[in-house]
């Protein structure tokens, strides 16, 4: 594995990439029969890359699949690669990835959700035909990133159990790709970014990997138009960009999303040998005990709770989708989401940063419980991996180290400070929340972070049907947080379930009136505590429905979705529409 950066790849006069999506062929067995006609089964043995396999076959015994998967497929290298470095990368495999080429393991890599790359140039044959195998195993256990544990049922049957509310979908879920470099090349860029009156400056680090000293570069930066406004011919410096356009948020200013690139040319001898396009925003974040800011306005989050999910990719990156969320968040109005409950694919967080959409960024540490120094390496490991990969996202405004810890238990204390003191020391330029889901008084864990962020299900879980108590318990539960902490308090996750179709009035659990009343009494709360100003954003649970796992509570999943899985509106969507514009307006 590179232990230096992972950069996307991008194809350039320098670099070459090659894609290997599509059909693999695919088995639950380790043995692959040399022509996919000899099947002797019902179901195809290919594999879509990327998606999700759960959903894909009919067989419950794929969907449910324990252990090991395999995949493989054939690709060749051309001889023109010869005298490059070659390297692959994963976007993700769900969980455990090992990577075969010709007979030889050239990767391995657990925790799912984030990118791996790993060089294989002396692996593969050129000019020739190359055989990829990958081994991905979806076993979770009380130290993995997310937990679970496997048990016998009485039929012999091994079964995954977990905590978490959504399915455990696994396989090759993003895209996977070839490329090369040069001997010496770009290997990591860090920016970052600060504003003094008018002007931007943007201080960057390149890394590069085999350096030597007839090795020199070129800096500069672009706007959106491609012009330069500035260079540097330093490995590191601090460029002033005078009357810079600044990174705003979604509906925070007539054009928001604003990219500059950041062009990294590296030579040896006068020859161009790599060459790195760099997007970044210039935007300063500030926050203290009372308020968060950006470019020295006060942001205030109308957002959502997500997934990665739709039928049968599963968690597959699925391009259609994405564009299709992406436009329903524009419509309705909202500035943010978490990634909720995992790093999502990088072609989405690419999207949050063009379209000025604030993230909140979430490891896969969900209902995190047994505290114990295994799960503590992973779950510091799961954030550097993300630190690494998102650093210089303009949409990344708050790193969130943990949903719904066991944060009532022993030893989640000096747990969760060791995991924030790990984040705070990758990065202290953006805020860290965990969405916390015990009382005030039996939390341990929100004493470490800078904004509280909490889950409440008023008159679902608790007190179910009780619109009228609402109001009354949000405010003092918000309250009580604030007084304890003296810190933002963010509303993380709120909701009800609704049956699209299923109508009643007056409203009961389960129909769309009864979502709508719910998220109104919410709406009333969250005026009165945004009054005060250390409310700092509310974000529903969930922008659209999803899949669990199996659970006389879900009717066909969890559909706490102000959309239906399928993407269209439910009632709550045209409620939450009025209110996130209507907020827009009267911030602005
Ligand atoms: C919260 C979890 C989220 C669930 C949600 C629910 O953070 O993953 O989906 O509740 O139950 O506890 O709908």
């Amino acid at each position: 594995i590179s232990n230096g950066g992972i950069l996307p790849p991008q194809a350039s006069s320098v670099r070459e990439l090659l894609s290997l999506d599509g059909l693999w062929h695919f088995t639950t067995e380790s043995k692959f029969l040399s022509n996919i006609e000899d099947a002797n089964d019902l179901e195809l043995n290919l594999m879509p890359v990327p998606s999700s396999y759960n959903d894909i076959s009919t067989q419950l015994s794929l969907r449910d699949h324990v252990g090991s998967v395999w995949y493989q497929r054939k690709f060749f290298v051309p001889s023109s690669w010869e005298s490059k470095k070659v390297w692959i990368r994963f976007g993700s495999v769900c969980y455990n990835a090992s990577v075969v080429i010709n007979d030889v393991v050239v990767l391995t890599h657990q925790i799912g959700h984030l990118p791996f790359a790993g060089e294989i140039t002396s692996a593969v044959k050129y000019g020739e035909e190359n055989v990829i195998t990958v081994e991905v195993n979806n076993i979770l256990t009380s130290s993995t990133v997310p937990q679970g544990e496997v048990t016998t049922l009485v039929s012999g049957r091994v079964k995954q159990t977990y905590t978490f509310d959504f399915f455990n979908y696994a396989g090759i879920d993003r895209p996977v790709v070839l490329y090369t470099s040069s001997g010496s090349y770009v290997d990591d860029i860090l920016v970052k970014t600060d504003i003094v009156d008018q002007s931007g400056y943007v201080t960057y680090n390149i890394s590069v990997a085999n350096d030597d000293s007839s090795i020199s570069q070129e800096i500069s930066v672009l706007d959106k138009s491609g012009s330069v406004v500035a260079s540097s011919s330093n490995r590191t410096d601090t460029l002033e960009i005078p009357n810079a356009t600044l990174w705003w948020p979604y509906l925070m200013d007539a054009n928001p999303g604003y990219l500059y690139k950041l062009q990294v040319n590296l030579f040896q001898n006068d020859n161009l040998i790599d060459t790195y396009s760099q997007p970044f925003g210039i935007r300063k974040l500030t926050y203290d005990n009372d308020t968060f800011t950006i470019n020295g306005k006060n942001i205030y989050i109308k957002g959502f709770g997500r997934h990665e999910d739709s039928d049968i990719r599963g968690k597959g990156l699925d391009l259609p989708l994405i564009i299709r969320d992406h436009n329903l968040i524009k419509w309705i109005g909202a500035n943010c989401y978490r990634t909720s409950h995992y790093p999502y694919a990088e072609e989405i967080m690419d999207l949050a940063d063009q379209l000025g959409i604030m993230i909140i960024d979430e490891v896969p540490a969900v209902n995190t419980e047994n505290f114990n120094n295994g799960l503590l390496e992973n779950h510091k490991k799961s954030l550097n991996e993300l630190y690494s990969r998102d650093k210089n996202r303009p949409s990344v405004v708050i790193w969130s180290i943990a949903n719904e810890p066991r944060s009532s238990s022993d030893g989640a204390d000096i747990y969760y400070k060791k995991v924030s003191d790990h984040m705070k020391s990758l990065d202290r330029s953006r805020p860290i929340t965990i969405a916390n889901l015990y009382d005030v008084d039996e939390d341990k864990s929100e004493q470490f972070v800078d904004i509280v962020g909490f889950n409440r299900y008023e008159a679902w879980y608790s007190n179910v049907g009780e619109l009228d108590g609402i109001y009354t318990r949000l405010i003092e539960d918000t309250t009580a947080f604030r007084k304890k902490h003296n810190k933002p308090v963010l509303m993380t996750e709120y909701g009800a379930d609704s049956v699209e179709g299923l109508t009643i009035l007056p409203s009961y659990i389960w129909s769309e009136e009864f979502q709508n009343d719910v998220m109104a009494q919410y709406f009333r709360a969250f005026d009165k505590m945004r009054s005060e100003g250390w409310f700092v954003g509310e974000m529903i649970w969930n922008f659209a429905d999803f899949k669990t796992d199996q659970d006389i509570r879900r009717v066909g999943g969890n559909r706490k979705g102000v959309f239906t899985r399928n993407r269209q509106p439910k009632a709550a969507a045209f409620l939450l529409r009025k209110r996130y514009w209507a907020l827009a307006n009267k911030l602005d």
